[in-house]
């Protein structure tokens, strides 16, 4: 299998939701290739307009959700989702309620992150999507982290239960959180999570 993921520098790998796929293969037991491409060349791949891209055999996928409910589906021993349409509503959970704030925490660590050749475009891009300057977008972030660690409670509260989301073991719900820290924690010049959170016991665990 070949996963096309995103390259950065430092061989950082700045996809969230290709964090998700790859804890997905590994939960499985499935080996695979990544190959990591620049913001700039996802469209010359002809293939799908975002990463991460799964090629098995003659099947080409994009989007996550979908890569990891057909790896359950064509390789069903270790299922990652439980349920689809629960596991769809956490999805949306995680990306509507916390990649928004997240990424005007990071968004010029981001920048600071990303290939030379994609600079200009990662600007223009996210200066447009979030009609915010990259000169500004981080001002006043270790006031508005409060916030955004308080949109985790429900995730503590739920560890306070269970050692996962998904109980447990592992499951959709954990990777799917467990790929935007990993996105976060690769680029954020700051910490996320104050040092006793619980939530970064939680990551260590489910960490590859
Ligand atoms: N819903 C998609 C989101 C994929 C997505 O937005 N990928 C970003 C990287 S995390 C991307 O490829 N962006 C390309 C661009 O901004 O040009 C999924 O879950 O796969």
């Amino acid at each position: 299998m070949i996963l096309y993921d995103l390259d950065a520098k430092n061989n950082i790998r700045l996809s969230p939701t290709a964090w998700r796929v790859k804890a997905a293969l590994h939960h499985k037991g499935l080996a695979w290739e990544e190959i990591p491409v620049a913001f700039t060349d996802i469209s010359k791949l002809n293939m799908h307009p975002t990463i991460p891209i799964l090629v098995d055999g003659d099947k080409t996928l994009g989007e996550s959700f979908d890569i990891i409910a057909y790896l359950d589906e064509k390789y069903p021993d270790k299922r990652v989702m439980t349920s689809i349409s629960e596991s769809k509503f956490f999805e949306n959970w995680c990306n509507g309620t916390l990649h928004m704030p997240l990424a005007h925490l990071v968004l010029k660590d981001i920048y600071d992150v990303v290939l030379d050749k994609d600079r200009a475009y990662f600007k223009e891009s996210r200066e447009k999507r979030f009609n915010i300057s990259l000169d500004t977008v981080q001002n006043g972030r270790e006031e508005r982290v409060i916030a955004f660690r308080a949109l985790l409670n429900p995730v503590r509260a739920s560890l306070k239960f269970k050692p996962y989301l998904g109980g447990d073991a592992p499951n959709f719900f954990d990777y799917c959180l467990w790929g935007t820290f990993k996105w976060g924690f690769a680029v954020a010049t700051f910490d996320l999570l104050e040092k006793d959170d619980p939530i970064l016991a939680w990551f260590n665990r489910v960490s590859l």
